[in-house]
């Protein structure tokens, strides 16, 4: 065999192998079961789209396009099936939207033959990525992203950047109209639709920002109406749902994840949190619930990070990040939540409706002080050295 066919058959039974491997849950703390393997790795796009598969225009099989990474991921069921809109990140950083796609949700995701060619509007983005997926009452599913620009009002500075949301839309994931970026007076990453509409509006979750990396003044996640959403202008200004504050985990920035699942006690919301250390900052996963007739009140407010990384988690190309902006309420009450490490890899978490309402109705606020969660954490013990003793249960403490 050449070396040629040796290394092809190397290339593609690898690439099976992952992409069919099995997925197995690991134990969990209750509230969710994390799984052994990451859902979708860099290594499970196509050889097709790497290698030319030509020995006479490739005779070394080498790689010709690069991925770097893939992360940041919509999430939505259609037909049965479990879809991601993975962030694919090239080694020259661009990101691009690739639909990958399994009958379970768990394992056996595959990219679709080609990624999305998303179109562009008049003013050409140079980057653009994180999407969150609405399949919204008006028909349609929505896709909103960040695009990113280099910001031209300072020339001098090569890193400097605007962060503007991006609206497109679909029905079936193939065909994508896009629609005028969002109109908004502050720079915006994390804009997510709401599924229903609100006093007869499309209403949005914002993250109004000062400058590109910054927040500043930008007092955590935000809620607006939007009367058109073909030409979406943010023009009654934001009310902050969800603040940051001091020495929590969404001090420094947080920012709205997937549309939040309706349940019949309110609705769900995940969410990232952010704060800073010396080693960089540090991105965790938190949850809150909203009124179900008021989806901007907050009724919930569980305390501390719902998600940290973990093990190899915490590795990656963006290190101590877990992202999401995708999960899935299956009809049995069953929610997957997919999530990122690190900017380079998708994992996949379960649990259900139930539980995580449990969670945000029964885990106890951040209380702001240690006193606070000193004196909560002496509630709890209180509580089960009484039920233990009565229960004979003594010799267990
Ligand atoms: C990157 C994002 C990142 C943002 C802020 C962008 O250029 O692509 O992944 O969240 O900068 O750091
Ligand atoms: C951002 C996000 C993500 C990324 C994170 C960590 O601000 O919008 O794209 O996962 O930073 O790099």
């Amino acid at each position: 065999m050449s070396d040629f066919e040796y290394r092809k058959n190397l290339i593609w039974s690898r690439y099976e192998e992952l992409v069919s491997r099995r997925n197995l849950p690991l134990e969990g703390n209750g509230v969710y079961c994390r799984y052994a393997n990451p859902v979708i790795t860099a290594e499970m796009v196509p050889p097709f789209w790497k290698y030319d598969f030509n020995p006479e225009t490739n005779p070394y099989l080498m790689e010709r396009i690069g991925v770097n990474a893939t992360l940041n991921s919509g999430a939505i069921k259609l037909n049965g099936m479990y879809l991601l809109i993975v962030r694919v990140e090239g080694n020259d950083r661009k990101s691009f939207f690739a639909v990958a796609e399994s009958p379970n949700g768990i394992d056996n995701f595959r990219f679709w033959k080609r990624p999305i060619t998303m179109p562009d509007t008049d003013d050409l983005g140079t980057n653009i990525y994180d999407m969150r997926l609405t399949q919204h009452e008006d028909g349609y599913i929505y896709g909103l992203f960040c695009v990113e620009r280099h910001d031209d009002s300072r020339p001098g500075d090569l890193s400097a950047a605007t962060a503007t949301c991006g609206i497109a839309r679909t029905k079936d994931l193939v065909k994508w109209e896009r629609l005028p970026d969002i109109k908004s007076k502050s720079q915006q990453r994390n804009v997510v639709l709401h599924p229903e509409f609100v006093d007869g509006k499309y209403a949005l979750y914002t993250r109004p920002q000062d400058s590109f990396i910054d927040t500043g003044s930008g007092g955590g996640i935000g809620w607006t109406l939007i009367d058109d959403i073909t030409k979406a202008e943010i023009t009654r200004g934001e009310q902050i749902i969800d603040r940051r504050i001091y020495h929590t985990i969404k001090e420094v920035k947080n920012g709205e994840g997937p549309h939040p699942i309706k349940t019949p006690k309110g609705w769900l919301h995940l969410a990232h949190g952010v704060r800073n250390c010396a080693s960089g900052l540090r991105y965790v996963l938190y949850m809150y619930m909203t009124a179900l007739d008021e989806p901007w009140r907050k009724i919930a407010s569980p305390g501390g990070y719902f998600m940290a990384p973990v093990g190899e988690e915490y590795m990656g190309d963006v290190m101590n990040v877990l992202f999401s902006n995708g999960w899935i309420a299956d009809d049995d009450g069953k929610v997957f939540i997919y999530y990122a490490s690190s900017d380079t890899r998708m994992h996949v978490a379960t649990s259900t409706i139930d539980r995580l309402v449990d969670y945000c109705l029964n885990t106890p606020e951040d209380g702001l002080t240690t006193s606070a969660s000193v004196e909560t954490l002496n509630k709890l013990i209180d509580r089960n050295l009484e039920y233990m003793a009565m229960h004979e249960e003594p010799a267990l403490v």
